[in-house]
């Protein structure tokens, strides 16, 4: 079976590991949030970390995420030393037996939304981006310089309709939504701080960025390598390029040079179905496919695309990805590095948000602490039933 996991945030988490429990789960993914990023993970922060996880009966199986610095990605004044301090992080965690890291190369931005409390019909909450909602931000609020550039005349006109038919509190709520930061962490962006580190990449375009990938590659991979530790990229999300920040992590292509640029095991993909499936020029069974041997941790987690550029997050059975199919791959695969006796064949799977039901809330209350957008308990706690079930429904039927 595929190793089933869960994200927990370290002993801030509302959620208590005694109740993962009961999910199904056995792995835990999770981060040293409280070192800034760019410093070291020591190996005594790690197995402190690890201790509690495992006192609790779970494996702390992949790091998600050991975060790569904006100086890494903008190759600016200093990253050498953040270069230096992640092989150092890379190399204690191989130490301590954690042998997967999953990071992303997104620009200041980790995964955007422009709704994180959408209600749905059946009582539940989820998420949403909306695209002009996103330039109403960009052009209104931000009134970012050079933004005009980015879109069409018309997409620019419909963006300020838009903005010029909310509320206060709309406009408000739509800015903090977008500045919330990255989940891990309580802080988020000001405005100012926010245009700040968007302008860092003005001289920075894709084929920049992608340089500064290969680089971060070219370094860290061999030390991966010799550790044990097998990398993971996370998509972006969503996959395209948001503010004038360029994105390299969203499509196929993207992927398959990423691969391609240190061609090794340990230079991999960690498939995130519901970022990937975010652009219906994506299809996700097919990237799984082409880089199955690649693919060292998994997302699943599904999206409804309801325009050009616009989706909802949906129930994980429900959405445009075809989860039964990108689990057939899975499992095709496991079995292929299990026969081979393989590196990595445990497959962490874990169910990447799941809805916020009205049960979740009573729960928020209760303890006077929220959970991050996507991170509550019982909403993830049936996607991952329903994830276990199809692994053995799709088992059944290829007779695995
Ligand atoms: C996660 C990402 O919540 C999520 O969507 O998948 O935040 C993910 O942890 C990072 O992008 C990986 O670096
Ligand atoms: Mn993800």
């Amino acid at each position: 079976m595929l190793e089933k996991t869960w994200r927990w945030f370290g002993p801030f988490d509302p959620i208590a590991l005694s109740e993962v429990k009961q999910t199904g789960a056995t792995g835990i993914v999770t981060a040293l949030h409280q070192i800034p990023v760019g410093e070291i993970w020591t190996e005594a922060d790690i197995m402190e970390r690890k201790r509690t996880i495992e006192a609790a009966g779970f494996a702390w199986t992949v790091a998600e995420s050991l975060p790569v610095s904006e100086l890494i990605k903008l190759r600016s004044e200093g990253y050498q030393r953040h270069i230096e301090n992640y092989k150092l992080s890379v190399r204690n965690l191989g130490k301590c037996g954690i042998d997967t890291v999953c990071y992303n190369f997104m620009p200041v931005l980790d995964w955007s939304r422009t709704d994180l409390e959408v209600p749905m019909t059946d009582g539940s909450v989820t998420t949403k981006f909306q695209s002009v909602a996103f330039a109403a931000f960009d052009l209104c609020i931000l009134k970012r310089r050079n933004a005009e550039r980015d879109y069409t005349r018309s997409g620019a006109e419909s963006a300020r309709t838009f903005y010029s038919s909310l509320h206060e509190k709309e406009k408000a709520r739509l800015q903090r939504t977008i500045l919330l930061g990255l989940p891990g962490s309580a802080n988020s962006f000001s405005l100012e701080e926010f245009r700040a580190a968007i302008s860092a990449y003005d001289r920075i375009d894709e084929a920049e960025l992608r340089d500064n990938l290969s680089y971060f590659l070219g370094q860290i991979v061999p030390v991966a390598e010799e550790s044990g530790v097998a990398l993971a990229i996370h998509p972006d999300d969503p996959p395209w390029p948001l503010l004038g920040l360029p994105r390299i992590v969203s499509t196929k292509e993207d992927l398959r040079r990423i691969l391609s640029s240190a061609d090794t095991f340990f230079n991999g993909i960690t498939l995130c179905a519901g970022s990937l499936g975010a652009r219906s020029d994506n299809n996700v069974v097919d990237i799984a496919k082409s880089f199955a041997s690649r693919l060292h941790f998994i997302h699943l987690r599904n999206v409804k695309r309801t325009a050009d550029r616009d989706f909802f997050e949906s129930h994980h059975l429900e959405g445009d990805v075809d989860i039964g199919g990108v689990m057939q791959v899975l499992v095709r695969e496991q079995r292929r590095r299990a026969e081979r006796g393989g590196l990595n064949h445990r497959m962490p799977i874990r169910p990447d948000h799941g809805r916020l039901m009205p049960a979740d809330r009573i729960l928020e209350k209760e303890r006077g602490k929220s959970v991050y957008p996507g991170y509550s308990l019982i909403g993830r706690m049936k996607a991952l039933a329903e994830l276990r079930g199809i692994e053995i429904g799709v088992r059944r039927a290829m007779n695995f």
